[in-house]
């Protein structure tokens, strides 16, 4: 039956998927909530604002960031670390939204981090032309717990490489709505993103929007 057809392709669609040891696909997972999240997202940068921020070696990133949580990540000439306070305001950063909790929680579930707490979220405001070089994360304390992340709006080629620079990236296509937990042998693994190709979505225009979310302490 035609109709058996679509549920069954529907289901697999939003199955978790594999992208590789520790790494699993949500694909389309926050597509129903989008605008709530984008909503809270706006009321957090009237807080504290996106910015361009600059690395230890002096260049301006072309990413535009700011957090929500308990702890934020930064860079400036002295390096990469978290901070509970906002560096452009010197106020907390904005509280971490239930929609962001709840959306991180049940993904990390999915993917067999059923304890896991973000602390941290991390903002990303790609537009075209904007990229992020190859890198690690490694700033966070405990490398047990996962990062998910959220991609919403603008689709992005995702640069997923192995633990040494060195190994070629793979490329993989990030669509709005999709999520993916990092975790196991995947949370240190090299991995950027290609600049942002011209587009225009219905909910961020000629944006996209990245949520990362941390156990950073
Ligand atoms: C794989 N952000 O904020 S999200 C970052 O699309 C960052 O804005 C990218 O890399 C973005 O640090 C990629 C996907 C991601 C995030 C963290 C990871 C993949 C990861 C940590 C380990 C391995
Ligand atoms: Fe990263």
């Amino acid at each position: 039956m035609l109709l058996d057809l679509f549920e069954s392709a529907a289901e697999v669609e939003s199955q978790p998927a594999a992208l590789g040891p520790g790494a699993v696909i949500l694909r389309g997972a926050a597509a129903p909530t989008a605008a709530v999240l984008l909503a809270a997202v706006e009321h957090m940068i009237d807080q504290s604002p996106l910015r361009f921020m600059t690395t230890p070696g002096g260049y301006r990133m072309s990413v535009a960031m700011t957090n929500c949580g308990a702890a934020g990540w930064i860079t400036d000439r002295s390096g990469y670390r978290y901070d509970a306070i906002d560096p452009l305001t010197g106020r907390p950063w904005p509280a971490m939204p239930s929609a962001f909790t709840d959306l991180a929680c049940s993904a990390a579930a999915t993917a067999g981090f059923s304890d896991f707490r973000p602390d941290a979220c991390l903002i990303n405001r790609y537009e075209p032309g904007a990229r992020l070089s190859l890198h690690q994360d490694r700033n966070e304390r405990d490398f047990n717990a996962p990062i998910v992340s959220v991609s919403l709006g603008l689709p992005a080629v995702f640069l997923f490489g192995g633990t040494q620079r060195s190994a070629r990236p793979r490329r993989v296509p990030l669509l709005h709505g999709d999520v993916v937990v990092w975790g196991g042998p995947a949370r240190l693994n090299f991995h950027g993103v290609v600049p942002l190709k011209e587009g225009h979505h219905p909910l961020l225009g000629r944006s996209r929007v990245n949520l990362t979310f941390r156990k950073a302490l």
